[in-house]
């Protein structure tokens, strides 16, 4: 008995002495395996005399049941001291202040063109867009722009070289193309970015407009000041916007204006402030765009979005808004 009892302190002594769950099973080997020092006790039961076998094995068992249980008391302990170190490592203080993450915000120009969208949208026009790399048809010949036009020249329009292509100079490209691909009624707007050989302080080379379309049977410029009224009023939240044409010449249309919007000042004077262009869609331009004069009419219009957005938020320098500085972006979040 006393080999017993030297084997169960061993094997407790051995237990503590492993680390990890790995070394415990290792050393559990050498008392409980298949020639652990237990296994080879219960092998020499028959070697004695037979009344002293129930005996020998009943103490060699209950051993077994107390080295099994030393070995499960160890495991339990290994694995709860792994469990307290692994949450003290990855412990979170919830009570650290968060990281703040910064909100961005729609670009001044970005939110001026939704809210153009939506005004027209409340008067049924919808939204279309096209390439910024145009070719020279839709540019420029489909709107009479004929090949000795000043504005075709390296010293106004950006040119692609070796091909046809330019950056698009104005929108009216994209409402060419909408009207080969839809028959009237059609009314649209097509905002949008366009470019221009030109840089001060009031132009970029990069610049946006919105130009809007409206043909069907009938329409006049009558439809015209109404449509460009009702859209100033509500984008400047002012009822007591007026407008006024001034004759002016575009190829793509006849007869042509300029579109002055008139508001009374705090000083009581009425200020005009010219806004965009527009006049009724030239006949070869419906038919450039598939489209039967004799049978359709109606008008187009073109305005500066940058300069729309100025006006609306009281920017007074149009490089403001390509700087990218985040003080002045910020305060339009
Ligand atoms: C301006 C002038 C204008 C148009 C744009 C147009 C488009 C087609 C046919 C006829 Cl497809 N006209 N657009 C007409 C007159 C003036 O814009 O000063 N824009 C800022």
């Amino acid at each position: 008995m006393q080999a017993i009892d030297k084997i169960i302190s061993d094997a407790q002594a051995a237990f503590e002495a492993a680390p990890t769950v790995a070394e415990l099973e290792q050393a559990k080997a050498r008392f409980l395996g298949k020639s652990g020092a237990l296994t080879e006790l219960l092998k020499g039961l028959g070697k004695l005399p037979p009344e002293e076998k129930p005996k020998a094995g009943a103490a060699i068992n209950e051993a077994k049941v107390r080295v099994e249980g030393l070995l499960q008391a160890r495991r339990d302990a290994i694995l709860a001291a792994e469990l307290e170190e692994r949450l003290a490592a990855e412990a979170v203080d919830v009570t650290l202040p968060g990281r703040a993450q910064s909100r961005g915000g729609l670009h001044p120009i970005s939110r001026a063109q939704e809210r153009i969208e939506r005004l027209f949208a409340s008067m049924g026009f919808s939204v279309a867009d096209g390439p910024e790399i145009e070719n020279d048809f839709y540019n420029f010949t489909a709107l009479r722009m004929f090949p000795d036009h000043p504005s075709r020249s390296m010293q106004d329009t950006f040119y692609v070289a070796d091909s046809d292509k330019v950056l698009r100079t104005h929108t009216s490209p994209v409402q060419i193309r909408y009207m080969q691909s839809h028959q009237p009624p059609i009314r649209i707007i097509c905002p949008g970015r366009v470019y221009r050989v030109d840089h001060d302080a009031t132009h970029s080379p990069m610049f946006h407009q919105i130009e809007g379309l409206w043909i069907d049977e009938g329409v006049s410029l009558a439809d015209l000041k109404g449509t460009v009224a009702q859209f100033l009023r509500a984008f400047f939240e002012r009822d007591d916007i007026e407008i006024r044409f001034r004759p002016s010449y575009f190829p793509f249309v006849e007869p042509g204006v300029e579109i002055d919007m008139a508001w009374s000042r705090k000083d009581g004077e009425v200020g005009y402030l010219e806004i965009g262009g527009a006049g009724v869609v030239h006949p070869d331009v419906l038919r450039n765009g598939n489209i039967d004069p004799a049978k359709y009419s109606g008008f187009a219009f073109g305005m500066g979005l940058d300069r729309l957005a100025m006006l609306k938020y009281g920017v007074n320098d149009l490089r403001l808004f390509f700087d990218n500085d985040l003080k002045f972006l910020r305060q339009f979040r």
